[in-house]
């Protein structure tokens, strides 16, 4: 294949930036500091693909952007290098996961090379590296001293094709979000990272923060706290209490029945003799049921009666006590007072069982006989005895007290958020920092003796159980307190973990002694923006937050948010569809770059829409961007072959007023990652350039007025086109490197519209007066003086025999 025209510019360039260093930035000395940062790679293929490109290269276009702005800016990049797709990867080409990852860095480097981005390589990270996986045992070990690091039996989601537990967040709609199979539950003792006493305060902090409105959404949706009332129902027929949770403590009236989630320790209990046989089948068949189809609206309701009743205790009324599947067991107390009137699962199932339905709350402008469907709004109490006529808000909270006097219910808050499951039953991440002795019990290895490393020999074949369990050396150790024997933990952690804390590793990567030294940590973080997939919202960006939280807490950090700024690119679709391998649609970047240039495909994939939409792939403008770029190029050349030669004084006004619009306009689309539209104003003013050039004779061209112009396009294209520009800039006889030199900056003077006044006459006697923009077209200057209420009041049913215009001073129409 031929190569094309910007190969060897490119390389050239690429080799100029790594050997001045000049993005490696001295974090001591630097001031106005600015932390640009992309998520970084997992390496689980050997390839970088589009989706990486389209993070990457404009992301580093803002950054450029900024550095010639002023800030210092440090821009890293990383490999996400443990996780189940390494080593599935691993598993599936028969070679050692760090074999095979060592592979894939080396092949993602050279290609991350080829974007030319202001990478400093010198502070390049691998989470699979004893250097950083020590760090990330430390962070374990100091959740674990303060007590937010702990071990428990619970009912966890296990992929079986993975062979792996996986964390709720990564059970996306019952399935596992990796390989897609269905997630089934089992009862295992875990690691858990007690996320969920952060809660309030992960909410609370979005105030910090400007984060796209739907990320944050859809965190607080998963966080997803409610605040209601816990209520005791007696069940006096077996001398047993009912809790129940409920947001709607002013419905507690309407309470015509109760429900048990079907797993419930009091369903055995209160089960009569005569209902026992249809509520054990009824368990046989929740348990098939995942939790999806048990939330789902969609489903018919089913259940059935165990024979109990409960006391409401605000009226001593006798409720029947029904078991089904809508009410899940590790939700608020995995009961419900169901109020068919006001909630629409329990109207769906009192209509289907034929329970009462009963009305406790009146919506102005909604008043039915019988209701059709639930009346789910806040409203007016009614059928409430003494609460009635109270708004829903006051209700709520004078029932509320009412039951605390009784001691029969108080306040209470829940979660959906659950605690964070950080251990995986699989070779490729970092051991827990964790052994078990026969004397001591669960011991923590001691902070000196990290890293405990992963050892080189197991079986990982990727089936059974941990992996590390196959290996004695590992296993068999001595206890850190009595030095007894003991055996160590044999899971790994969750490789979120290992991204939770990873942008605070780029300040000092190779340091051995601390994770970071805080002073530094703390000049540089929080990160100013952050750049990757809107896919992160509840896993890393929730973990992230989390742990930055927690190293606050624990005084390592003075800072408790992690990303000031974050911005989502949008995803990239091959014909409507997400690219994929299975789906044979993956567009591979290689190609494009070897044909068009790094620039140009950058330049492209920028072009191609709005950076925050992303869209669907569609190639057919690379080559008009490519061409755009040669002629520039193109007009570089003429320039120094065929220099203007006019002076200063010559007319310019037209070029010199875009070359100001086009600062000001491109500026602001940098500034809020609009690369398409500023990419548009750039190609606009290297027309009128263009234009200028080629209808005014060189002799008579204004030399200075060009050559400035000239500069602010190879400038404001800098960041777009890297390389390019660097040759361009070297073209015009400047020194490199263009990425020191200043951002430009516009006048707004020069971006008013300069006007004069002329004198309208009819017939040559003056009628009125006229303010234009200097330069408007005759016909123009024509209609508008037409508009003038005195001259309408000379010329109308007239007819219009000669109009004359003198440029800058009058106009006059002739009539008949
Ligand atoms: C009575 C009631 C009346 C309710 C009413 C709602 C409307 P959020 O906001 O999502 O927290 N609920 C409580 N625990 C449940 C469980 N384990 N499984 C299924 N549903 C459960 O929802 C709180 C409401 O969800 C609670 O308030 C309860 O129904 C139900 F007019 O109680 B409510
Ligand atoms: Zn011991």
């Amino acid at each position: 294949m031929k190569k094309n025209p910007f190969a060897d510019i490119e390389k050239k360039w690429q080799d100029y930036w790594k050997n001045s260093k000049q993005y490696e930035v001295d974090l001591v000395n630097a001031d106005n500091k600015l932390y640009v940062l992309v998520m970084f790679i997992y390496p689980s293929g050997d390839k970088l693909h589009i989706g990486h490109w389209y993070n990457y290269g404009p992301t580093d276009t803002w950054a450029r952007f900024k550095k010639m702005q002023g800030f210092t800016v440090m821009e890293p990049i990383g490999y996400d290098a443990f996780g189940l797709p390494a080593e599935n990867y691993a598993i599936k080409q028969g070679v050692h996961p760090a074999i095979s990852t060592a592979k894939n860095i080396n092949k993602i480097r050279e290609q991350l090379k080829a974007i030319g981005a202001m990478y400093d390589w010198s502070k390049e990270i691998n989470t699979s590296s004893p250097q950083y996986y020590k760090w990330t045992q430390w962070l374990f070990l100091q959740l674990y001293k303060n007590g937010l690091a702990y071990r428990k039996k619970a009912p966890v989601n296990w992929c079986p094709d993975c062979d792996t537990v996986l964390a709720n967040e990564q059970v996306i709609n019952g399935n596992c979000e990796r390989c897609d199979h269905e997630v089934t539950k089992k009862d295992l003792v875990q690691w858990f990272f007690k996320i969920t006493a952060y809660a309030d305060r992960l909410l609370e902090d979005f105030n910090k923060i400007q984060w796209p409105a739907k990320t944050v959404t859809m965190q607080r949706n998963w966080i997803g706290r409610s605040e209601g009332t816990l209520i005791k129902f007696d069940i006096p027929q077996h001398s047993e209490t009912l809790e129940v949770f409920t947001t709607r403590a002013d419905t507690l009236f309407g309470a015509t029945y109760m429900v048990l989630a079907p797993e419930h320790p009091l369903v055995d209990k209160i089960t009569s003799e005569e209902n026992r046989v249809g509520v054990i089948n009824y368990k046989k068949h929740a348990k098939k049921v995942t939790e999806i189809e048990r939330t789902s609206t969609e489903r018919e309701k089913t259940g059935v009666f165990t024979g109990a009743y409960a006391v409401n205790p605000i009226n001593q009324e006798k409720v029947p006590i029904w078991i089904a599947d809508y009410v899940l067991i590790g939700y608020g107390a995995g009961a419900v007072m169901a109020v068919p009137a006001h909630d629409e699962r329990d109207f769906e199932f009192a209509q289907k069982f034929n329970l009462e339905i009963r009305q406790v709350i009146s919506v102005i402008g909604k008043t039915h006989k019988k209701l059709e469907q639930a009346l789910t709004e806040y409203g007016m109490m009614i059928n409430s005895d003494q609460f009635n006529g109270q708004d829903s808000k006051t209700g709520m909270k004078n029932v509320t007290n009412w039951l605390k006097e009784k001691n029969a219910g108080k306040s209470h808050i829940i979660l959906k958020l659950r605690d964070w499951l950080i251990s995986r039953q699989r070779y490729w991440g970092a051991p827990i920092p964790i052994v078990f002795c026969e004397n001591c019990g669960e011991v923590p290895v001691n902070e000196e003796d990290l890293p405990v490393k992963l050892p080189e020999f197991v079986d990982f074949t990727g089936k059974g159980k941990s992996p590390l369990a196959s290996n004695e050396e590992f296993i068999n150790t001595a206890c850190p307190k009595c030095a007894g024997p003991a055996t160590r933990e044999v899971d790994t952690m969750d490789t979120f973990v290992d991204s939770s804390w990873y942008f605070l590793r780029y300040i000092n990567p190779k340091l051995d002694s601390e994770p970071w030294q805080i002073e530094l940590a703390n000049k540089w973080l929080p990160v100013d923006q952050y750049v990757g997939g809107a896919e992160h919202a509840v896993l890393h960006l929730l973990y992230a937050r989390f742990i930055t939280k927690v190293l606050y807490d624990l005084k390592y950090i003075n800072f408790d948010e992690p990303f000031k700024r974050l911005i989502h690119q949008g995803i990239i679709t091959n014909r409507g569809a997400k690219m994929s391998k299975s789906k044979h649609n993956v567009v591979n970047p290689d190609n494009f770059i070897n044909k068009f240039g790094s620039d140009t495909f950058r330049m492209f994939m920028m072009f191609m829409g709005s950076y925050e939409d992303g869209g669907d792939w569609n190639d057919e403008g690379i080559s008009g961007v490519f061409r755009f770029l040669n002629r520039i190029d193109r007009l570089i050349d003429d320039f120094s072959e065929n220099p203007p030669n006019g002076d200063e004084t010559l007319v310019f006004e037209e070029v010199e007023k875009k070359r100001h619009y086009t600062i000001k306009t491109v500026t602001q689309d940098l500034d809020r990652f609009q690369f398409n539209t500023a990419i548009s104003r750039l190609m606009e003013f290297f027309n009128s350039i263009h234009k200028y050039r080629n209808s005014v004779d060189h002799s008579n061209q204004n030399k200075s007025g060009l050559a400035t112009a000239i500069e602010t396009l190879i400038t404001l294209l800098a960041p777009f086109a890297p390389h390019l520009s660097e040759e361009l800039w070297s073209k015009t006889g400047r020194n490199p490197s263009i990425f020191n030199q200043t951002w430009p900056e516009y006048d707004e003077n020069k971006l008013k519209v300069k006007t004069v006044n002329m004198v309208v006459q009819v017939n040559g006697k003056l009628r009125g007066q006229l303010t234009v923009e200097t330069g408007l077209e005759e016909s123009k200057i024509i209609e508008e003086a037409l508009q003038v209420e005195k001259v309408k009041k000379y010329t109308t049913d007239k007819r219009i025999i000669k109009s004359i215009v003198i440029p800058q001073k009058l106009v006059n129409f002739v009539t008949n």
